[in-house]
This record gives C-alpha cells, structure tokens and sequence, in this order.
C-alpha cells in the first residue's frame, strides 16, 4: 500500500492529532478532493529530497529509551507544561514517526525485536528473564562487517542480568538488569568500574558516548547504540531536575475512573461518583464489555489502586515520570552539539526511539504488557536535515522489528532473510512504495507479573482486534477514528462481526505464516512475587 506523508511547511503542529493517524487509508480508499494534491506532493518531494550519495556510508546514531510513551513529549500537546526542547527540534528538523509501535510492549522482548529484526516467537525472547538464544544476529554484526566501527552504551537486558560484552560491538558498556540511577557499576568492555559522588545515569552514558564520538575518525562510518535506563521505574530525575514540575496539574485520562469500585481511589473532582456508574448510561462508554483482567489489574501492582503495593503516589510518579525524562531529553542535545561540533552532523542520522510505551492512569492501569495504545505506541524521531525533508509526519505503520532493517539500508547493507521487518528509509526520503498496513502483537503471560493474560492482536488502520488466549475473558475491537481512548469495545455489536472475523483470521494468518503457533513457554525457576502469594510455588 502507498504510504502518505504529511508535510509540515513551517513549523510542527501545536497539538497532538490522532485523527491523521489513519490518513493513508482514508485517502487511498475515500476519494478525498485532498488525495491529488496529497500525492502530488509526495512526487516533488521524492524528487527534492536530497538523495544519499552513490557511496557515501552514513553514521547512525540510535537513541533508545525505556518505557517513554508516545506522546509524552512537548509538540504532542499531551502534557501541557512538559519540557522536550530537543525532541520537539528533532520532530520540527525530522520526521516524526507518529504511528510507530512494538510488537511486544516489555523491555526484553522489544529489544530483541530490534536487535533481531524479528518478532517475539521468532526470537524467543519473550520476557525479561528468558535466555538469550546463541543462534540470534544482531543487526550491529552487519554493520561491523560493512566497515562501521560500533559501541554499546546502556541498558542491555537480555538474557538474565548480564553485562558481559555482546557480539556486534566494538566497545561495549553496560549494566546488569535494570541498572540504578546513581552510582552505576559499568562493564566496560569487559572490566567493572563502579562509580561514585552521585553519577547519574542518563548523564554518565552520554558522556561515554560523546567521548566515543569524539574518537572517531572522519571517513571511518560509526554507529553507536546509546540505551538510557531513563524513564523506567522508579523514576529518578537528575537533581538539577527534582521538583521541576512540583506544582503542576495532572493531565489524568479520561479512562482512569472507568474501573473504580467501592473503596477505590478516585482521581480528578473526587465529588463525581465513579465514572462506570455515569458511564453505563453514556453511549460512548461500554462499561460491560471492559475485560475481567482490567477490573482485576486495577487493584494490583500494576493498577492504580494498588500501585507498586500501595507504596506510590500516582500525582507524584506521574510528575516524576516528566522530570526523568528531562535528562534524556538533555541527551539528545549534547549529542547533537556533538554532532556538530566534531564535524559529523551532516552525515549522520539521529534515531531516537522507546522500547515500549507506557500508561499512565488509563483504564485504571500503569505500565505497558497490554495492547493498548499507550503501552503499543512509542515516540520515534528520525533527524538528519542534510539528507531527509525536515518537518514531516510519517503516518505510516512502523514496528520495532523495522529498525533493523533501516539501519542496514542506511549502511547500504542488504537485509538478512531472517528479518522479518522491513527498512522504511524509503518513505522517509519521500518514496512512494507500498507498506503494509497492519501492525501485529504478541505478549506472553509473565510468571511474574501475571496480572496481565497472553495477549495477540492486530491493528489494521481504523480498527485494532485484541485476544486473549487461555483466560474466559472478553475479545476487543475498537474504532480507533472516533475511540481513541478506546472506551467502547465492539467486539459483541451486531454491525461489527464480519470486521472481527477479518481481524481474528488475519491474526491467525499471521502467527500461522511467521511460525508463531506454538507459545514459547521457558522454565520458571523462582517463587511467586505477586502480592497474597508470595513464596509460593
Ligand atoms: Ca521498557
């Protein structure tokens, strides 16, 4: 299918608009009187974007952060009084790649996802504790074959705790696991140095790599992988950064009540009854078909009733999600002073990526594993003003396992035929190609964390199907045109089955295809952690 991308003449728009999210269909298919002029201006711009030279390699510099959602940067309007300075020039410089989401919204499995190019039950990494398969190729192998001198800074997660260097780097430094705040212990590249005096993370890894930048010999094509640890829980922000945001009022979703019983936390105008008791009478909610697991989820670890065990404020983990975040943000701007700075700006292409998103407060959950969209989507810039239009919004349906392949395209390297993802470099320099349409998911149920069940689904422009396999729950459907929020689940409405049959049978065709039919179960070894069963077996 032929992909859409919207131009921005002057500057990014001010505020988020979901409604363009599906563009491409609607003028491919709904003869708008926009669509030639729409088209016409993907054929000059595929003529007047700058080409990449014949033999030019060029540099790539990929930015992954953890757990940032989609629109929880400034030019998204979401958070009103949010800070992204050096986001917001990348979106207005760049492309935003509005549509982009994961696979499989956990920390491990969407890494592998990149890495590999593959899909979840390809890769088999499918939580955040499963071994990393020997047999797996990183697309950074590629790259180092190609010539690129490579480096790893940051988060790895994979495999079980380790921070031993990985294959495809040259330089390697890393933590293991989660990885803390302040006071860091790095493997680099093989030896541990612990630091001291309050390092903080986000600022210590942007160091490293600016060192390793600043290295780098000109006509030698480099790529580094900068992994921050920022914005996972428990949220820290540098000190320079702590109680920023103290004062400011909590945007909450309109979906964070939905799910509220007696005795629940109720956020916003606590004199409203819960909103499922306004809701049942209100047409654009359908409170009876909300899954068994979202009611349950709500009173748990991840849910806003019972959050990290009662032990967290939900107003100040929100404030101190955005006050994380600065650094990160910060990050990106002394990377690309860099840039400048070392005489690589012009050949070199910034992506800066989530691994996964992350609710806050909707549906009365935290956290990502689901479907929903804001645990599916994740932000995505890709910024490189000498060689792709500055000012654009890319509508088109990018996953996790696309990166891969991109960055290989960008290095003139052919895609592996493992890869199961596909490089979208065209479409940022304005090609007119088909895509695919669809953007598949898969979350396998976490010993863990179990609140939330296995999970497949399928988002095809207008309408995503969810399914849950192995629980007597409720399926999903939503009209993500005019549900957004996806408050109304269609899933039982009589003028909607014949789009649930389609959906499901293209899920199924899907897993059937990729070799996605068996669940890629992994020994469980530790007891439970869960709140009421703890230490059990
Ligand atoms: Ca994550």
């Amino acid at each position: 299918m032929p992909v859409l991308i919207t131009l921005i003449p002057a500057k990014i728009r001010p505020s988020f608009e979901r409604d363009s999210i599906f563009g491409i269909n609607t003028y491919l298919f709904g003869a708008k009187p926009s669509y030639m002029k729409q088209l016409l201006l993907v054929i000059l711009s595929g003529i007047f974007f700058s080409q990449l030279t014949a033999q030019e390699k060029l540099n790539v510099v990929f930015i992954l952060t953890d757990d940032h959602r989609h629109d929880a940067m400034g030019f998204t309007g979401r958070i009103p009084w949010l800070e992204t300075p050096n986001m917001d020039l990348m979106a207005k410089q760049g492309v935003w790649v509005k549509n982009a989401t994961v696979t499989t919204a956990l920390c491990s499995p969407s890494r592998a996802s990149i890495l590999t190019g593959q899909y979840a039950h390809t890769h088999t990494v499918v939580d955040n504790f499963s071994p990393l398969p020997k047999n797996l190729r990183f697309f950074p192998e590629y790259l180092q074959k190609a010539g690129y001198q490579t480096s790893f800074f940051g988060k790895w997660h994979m495999g079980h705790q380790g921070d031993q260097p990985q294959k495809g780097f040259h330089h390697w430094e890393s933590f293991t696991g989660q990885g803390v705040y302040f006071n860091p212990r790095l493997n680099i590249n093989g030896t541990r140095t612990q630091y001291k005096d309050s390092a903080y993370i986000t600022d210590l890894l942007t160091d490293h790599a600016i060192e390793w930048i600043k290295k780098q010999k000109k006509g030698q094509p480099f790529f580094t992988y900068i992994s921050h640890k920022g914005v996972h829980d428990e949220f820290m922000p540098a000190p320079r950064h702590k109680g920023r945001y103290a004062d400011k009022p909590i945007p909450y979703p309109s979906t964070i009540n939905l799910t509220a019983k007696q005795g629940s936390k109720i956020f916003g105008d606590t004199t409203q009854l819960p909103l499922a008791a306004r809701a049942a009478s209100d047409p654009s909610y359908n409170v009876k078909d909300i899954p068994s697991w979202v009611w349950a989820q709500r009173n748990s670890w991840h849910g806003v009733d019972f959050m990290y065990n009662g032990r967290v404020w939900f107003d100040e983990f929100y404030r101190r999600y955005c006050e994380t975040l600065l650094a990160v943000d910060e990050s990106i701007g002394r990377i690309l002073q860099t840039l400048k700075e070392t005489g690589q700006d012009k050949n070199t292409i910034l992506v800066y990526m989530g691994d996964n998103g992350f609710l806050m407060g909707e549906h009365g959950l935290i956290d990502k594993r689901n479907m929903y969209e804001e645990s599916q989507k994740v932000p995505l810039l890709v910024y490189a003003p000498a060689h792709i239009k500055g000012g654009q919004i890319l509508d088109a349906v990018i996953q996790n396992i696309d990166i891969a392949p991109t960055v290989l395209d960008i290095a003139r390297v052919e895609k592996p035929s493992q890869m199961q993802g596909t490089s979208f470099l065209p479409l940022l320099k304005g090609a007119k190609i088909a895509w695919r349409s669809k953007a598949f998911y898969e979350y396998y149920w976490e010993y863990s964390f179990p609140q939330t069940p296995t999970t497949f689904g399928l988002r095809d422009g207008r309408y995503k199907f969810i399914y849950y396999p192995g629980v007597w729950d409720v399926s999903e459907l939503y009209d993500l045109e005019t549900d957004p929020e996806e408050k109304k689940n269609l899933w039982r409405h009589p003028d909607y089955q014949e789009t649930a049959m389609r959906l499901r049978n293209e899920l199924w065709d899907w897993l059937e295809q990729t070799g996605g039919m068996q669940i890629p179960l992994k020994r469980i070894t530790e007891k439970r952690g869960d709140y009421g069963m703890h230490g059990l077996y």
